[in-house]
């Protein structure tokens, strides 16, 4: 028989930290499991994306490195403001995958300063574990396996790289397309209800695939609300669709 999977209630009694709690009490008390990804390419685009999706969301994610007219103070100030009063975190998906000390200089410095204001970012592993040491101030998300067509993240290869994930005390999470073990939280990317690719290697599941099959925590979506002719609407349809799939999966 089958086990069911772990609730956020259990996850959030055995978590360890501080990101990983806010995640799952944010996700409780929204009853969203959503996290919108803001692929725009504008401060302007973005704030407004914030603002509209903020209330159901429990994080937003950015590239902050396509928008075109970054400023600290024009695109941060306001977006952290924004996070403080819908109550969603940042998580900057940079997908760090260099040595710890280039990794450190990514993260501190350059006009991004992700340090300064993301909650929890995205990294690879391929550099090893203590590749990961310099995030000690936030939450990192590990890559263990893509949603592209024709990835590189093989069987061995995400075992090897969960290994580094469970044991490393800066990873919260892992970005899969495959079940984790219940330690870790899952972030789902690569999910759409209405399409089932981009024509660009991207590959879509649905929230009640991602949830029914991996037992994801959390659901990324990017434009299937970004480009939706209203994100708001989308945004809610994929949090009430995400969080029917969850409480689904808790029954089996
Ligand atoms: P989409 O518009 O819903 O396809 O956007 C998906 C987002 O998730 C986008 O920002 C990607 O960079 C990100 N992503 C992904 O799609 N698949 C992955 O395996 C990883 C990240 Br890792």
């Amino acid at each position: 028989e089958e086990k069911t999977r772990c609730s956020y209630e259990q996850k959030l009694k055995n978590a360890q930290h501080s990101v990983s709690k806010k995640l799952l009490e944010t996700a409780l008390a929204k009853q969203s499991n959503l996290i919108a990804s803001a692929d725009v390419t504008t401060t302007q685009e973005l704030l407004e994306l914030a603002e509209k999706v903020g209330p159901h969301i429990i994080a937003l994610k950015t590239h902050i490195d396509i928008i075109s007219d970054f400023e600290y103070e024009k695109t941060i100030v306001p977006l952290k403001a924004l996070a403080a009063k819908h109550q969603f975190l940042l998580m900057e998906d940079r997908k760090f995958a260099d040595i710890g000390n280039t990794q450190e200089l990514q993260f501190t410095s350059g006009v991004f300063k992700i340090t300064d204001w993301a909650d929890f970012v995205t990294s690879q592993v391929i550099g090893g574990f203590e590749s990961l040491d310099c995030f000690n101030n936030v939450g990192v998300v590990a890559i263990i396996g893509m949603s592209s067509k024709g990835t590189l993240t093989t069987n061995d290869y995400r075992e090897e790289a969960l290994k580094i994930a469970l044991s490393h005390p800066n990873v919260i999470g892992g970005v899969s397309q495959n079940q984790l073990p219940d330690e870790i939280l899952l972030f789902t990317p690569g999910v759409n209800l209405a399409d089932s690719g981009d024509g660009k290697g991207q590959q879509y599941n649905t929230p009640e695939h991602v949830f029914k099959n991996l037992h994801t925590d959390f659901i990324i979506v990017g434009r299937g609300i970004y480009k939706a002719a209203n994100a708001e609407e989308a945004a809610i349809t994929y949090k009430n669709e995400g969080w029917k799939a969850y409480v689904n999966s808790l029954e089996k």
